[in-house]
């Protein structure tokens, strides 16, 4: 009784889903809709976003989705990788393909912002850690260019296909903050920050919370898609990752979280910022949440240190190649998984062995050694950031949650664990589109505050518990080698 279903379209860099989430006031039941594949797309001008490729996945997705409801849905929410955004003209047809945030147009862009606003008063005003891609980089890297002057409007990635779905505009609040023109203690726009550095804030269409309602599917969408309307599109943590934390099953108050897939994101939910200079210097966002929190953690490069060496050998078996990595032994080389070198695409394999030679360390040469050197390094980058976020914020952890993607890999859970020193609790692999259905359901009809949220996922998620084996010293010895250098 009560339980109704809902779509959740999760965009991964990697592959975007469409997610059936049945939600009643005891059940939560999630399940695959369609997967397909995003593939970034290098053109003469930079690496571009197949957007209408993945627009038509979203297609495809609701109707599987459809299919799996006799035709209805109580809502449908978006939710996607954060900071790129669309440009429409004032038909509010799309500009060109969404610039990818690995393209290397931002190059040096931090500096020339800098020049105008110092990067200190930068984080004092927004509390966004560096990072090239930040939206608010990205827009000054775009504004001397032909299509930018022709453009009447912003609209980040989840909110485009929002549009194209409802034909209404907005800028979801949680990805909102990922541009680095919100301040997170008002949370609304930091005006007088975007007028120093001549950004017109008139770009983004208004403000909406997750729950809002964000229009209904147009009667095309709905005829392609075999839907029966009205089906209303509901306003979620936009951001993945804050869908993600949504989702996390903690139980009490002294837990981090990390969210690990292509990325990994890892910290602390506080409910006010921390805008310190020590915190700048650590490289910690504060991006905002739902229900007044704000996500204080550090971007780490993630699994994508893997994906990538696995495309450079040619999509080998990854069960067998993670078995044999496990036997490789532990912490012989490590790299510094949140060195902003590890971003761009291509050549891996070479990239993790030179950052091992020139750090004096044993070079990995097997695949299973270049493997162990991630998860290592992961782990140990794990460790720094829930370590430092907990100083930093001056609160205790006992415990850490491990979501996304990552949970499928029980050497990284582990590995996580030793490093940490901490019980690791691997909770969802789907976890944004978990916290997607989830914003969406409250929004229509359950009840329930963000720990009453999760108590229900603890009560209805299988989760697998990692006890911490040997001592940290190692791992803490490791971590002075890292930082020595
Ligand atoms: C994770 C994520 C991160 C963001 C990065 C780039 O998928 O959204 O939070 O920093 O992608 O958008």
């Amino acid at each position: 009784a009560g339980v109704k279903a809902y779509a959740a379209v999760d965009l991964g860099a990697s592959s975007g889903r469409v997610m059936v989430g049945r939600v009643g006031p005891d059940s939560v039941e999630l399940t695959e809709a369609h997967r397909f594949p995003n593939r970034p797309v290098r053109l003469p001008e930079g690496l571009r976003w197949d957007i209408l490729a993945l627009y038509g996945g979203v297609l495809d997705g609701l109707r599987a989705a459809g299919a799996r409801c006799g035709g209805r849905l109580a809502s449908v929410g978006i939710d996607g990788w954060a900071v790129d955004y669309g440009l429409l003209d004032t038909d509010g047809a799309l500009l060109g393909n969404p610039v990818h945030y690995r393209d290397a147009r931002t190059e040096g862009v931090a500096e020339k912002v800098w020049a105008t606003v110092p990067a200190a008063e930068l984080y004092a005003a927004t509390g966004i850690q560096y990072a090239p891609f930040n939206t608010l980089y990205q827009l000054t890297a775009e504004r001397s260019t032909a299509r930018f002057a022709r453009a009447a409007r912003v609209l980040l990635v989840p909110d485009l296909l929002a549009y194209w779905l409802t034909g209404e505009q907005g800028t979801e609040l949680t990805n909102a903050s990922t541009t680095q023109l919100l301040d997170p203690r008002t949370r609304t726009w930091a005006y007088g920050l975007a007028d120093r550095l001549g950004i017109d804030l008139a770009l983004f269409a208004p403000l909406r919370q997750p729950g809002d309602p964000a229009g209904a599917l147009r009667p095309e969408v709905l005829a392609e898609t075999g839907l029966r309307g009205p089906v209303p599109v509901t306003a979620v943590g936009s951001h993945d990752t804050a869908s993600a934390v949504t989702a996390v099953p903690a139980t009490g108050e002294r837990f981090a979280y990390i969210c690990t897939g292509t990325w990994s994101l890892a910290g602390l939910e506080l409910t006010a910022p921390v805008l310190t200079e020590e915190s700048r210097a650590a490289n910690f966002t504060n991006e905002l949440g739902l229900d007044g929190t704000v996500r204080y953690l550090r971007n780490i490069m993630g699994l994508w240190l893997l994906q990538e060496c696995v495309r450079a050998w040619g999509e080998p078996d990854l069960g067998l190649l993670l078995r044999e990595a496990a036997a490789v032994p532990t912490l012989r080389s490590v790299v510094d998984a949140g060195d902003a070198a590890f971003l761009a695409p291509g050549r891996m394999p070479e990239r993790i062995a030179e950052a091992c030679r020139s750090s004096g360390q044993p070079v990995p040469v097997t695949r299973a050694e270049v493997t162990r050197c991630i998860l290592d390094s992961l782990a140990l980058a794990h460790r720094r950031a829930v370590l430092d976020a907990a100083r930093l914020a001056d609160r205790p952890v006992d415990v850490v949650y491990l979501v996304g993607g990552g949970t499928r890999n029980a050497l990284l859970c582990q590995l996580t664990a030793d490093a940490c020193g901490l019980p690791v609790v691997a909770g969802a692999t789907e976890a944004a589109a978990l916290g997607n259905v989830l914003a969406q359901a409250r929004a229509h009809g359950l009840a329930g505050d963000l720990p009453a949220l999760r108590r229900l996922l603890t009560r209805t998620q299988p989760l697998t518990r990692y006890t911490p084996r040997g001592d940290t010293g190692r791992w803490r010895a490791a971590e002075a080698r890292l930082t020595a250098r």
